[in-house]
């Protein structure tokens, strides 16, 4: 009976209010799956393979030609131990392959400025995913109001160079929601309507491989903040400790914890591996639309 109750997100979050059609993160009514596009020479999985713009324009169609139902990109790694990166240098990474990719799905921009948010969205992007929170530029919540822009945001401590030493909590689920409760009331407070807002606990993010999993086994909690929540497990360090340093294991175990995460009421997944996780979730969609009848 328990598995029958925690396979039932997309009706249950659906009664939680999602987003307007036509409205930025209208994508997320049902379980959404974001396509990850680093323009980065150093991002800790696929660094360097598409900082080429045919190279990254070319893996955003297939991206998309797979499922995917947003292109984030990126052009700063917020891997552990990344050095920090210009404005203008991530400008010239994301930029032109925003411009060649607009029109073919809803784009989010992977960054923490607030500049680099308000061109890639006059380029053509329509959501900002900002792994700070929105707390590393005072601008940015502005930005994404001006914009009437959906935006995205995600729990972490510190930066990139030092949240290691940050993964310590006293109540790992409690925390992160109460964080994601104040930055989703300062972007109401900001004038970004609630449905703009999604949250992200920031799976890998001053987290250690047993607050990675308590997050995911409470996302339904996290939902009750009625927003969607989106959760980025994709080929993450908790998963090589799992299942072991293949590549292949780390692809099988991503789609094993996004769908885990779909099924406690997650309505976006960000992954690298597009197909599988299409087709694990057309399964999964089958059997909940067979549940309803
Ligand atoms: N994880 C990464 C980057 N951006 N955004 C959201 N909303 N949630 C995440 O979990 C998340 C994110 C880190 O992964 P990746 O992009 O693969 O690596 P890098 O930061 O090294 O480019």
């Amino acid at each position: 009976m328990r598995a029958v109750e925690t396979l039932t997100p997309p009706r249950t979050a659906a009664r939680r209010g999602s987003a307007r059609p036509g409205a930025p993160l209208a994508v997320f009514r049902r379980p959404a799956i974001l396509g990850i596009l680093n323009v980065t020479p150093d991002s800790f999985s696929d660094g360097g393979r598409f900082l080429e713009v045919a190279s990254a324009v070319a893996h955003a169609r297939a991206m998309v030609a797979e499922g995917a139902d947003v292109i984030d990109v990126g052009g700063e790694s917020t891997r552990p131990g990344a050095a920090p990166v210009a404005a203008a240098q991530e400008l010239s990474r994301v930029l032109p392959v925003i411009e060649r990719i607009r029109g073919l799905a809803p784009i989010s921009i992977d960054t923490t400025k607030a500049s680099v948010a308000a061109a890639a969205l006059r380029a053509g992007a329509t959501i900002v995913n900002d792994v700070s929170g929105a707390m590393v530029d005072p601008a940015m919540l502005r930005v994404v109001a001006e914009h009437g822009a959906g935006i995205i945001l995600m729990h972490r401590r510190g930066t990139p160079r030092t949240m290691d030493r940050s993964a310590r909590y006293r109540d790992v689920t409690a925390e992160v929601k109460r964080f994601l409760g104040l930055r989703i009331a300062a972007a109401l407070a900001a004038g970004i309507s609630r449905g703009a807002i999604a949250i992200d606990p920031g799976i890998g993010f001053a987290k250690t491989s047993r607050h990675n999993l308590t997050l995911l086994a409470h996302v339904s909690e996290l939902a009750t903040l009625g927003v969607p929540v989106v959760v980025g497990v994709s080929r993450k360090r908790f998963l090589g400790g799992l299942l072991g340093p293949s590549a292949r294991a780390r692809a099988e175990g991503t789609v094993a914890a996004s769908l885990l995460a779909v099924a406690g009421g997650a309505r976006g997944v960000r992954v690298h591996d597009v197909a599988p996780m299409a087709r694990a979730l057309r399964v999964a969609q089958a059997i909940w639309a067979a549940e309803d009848g």
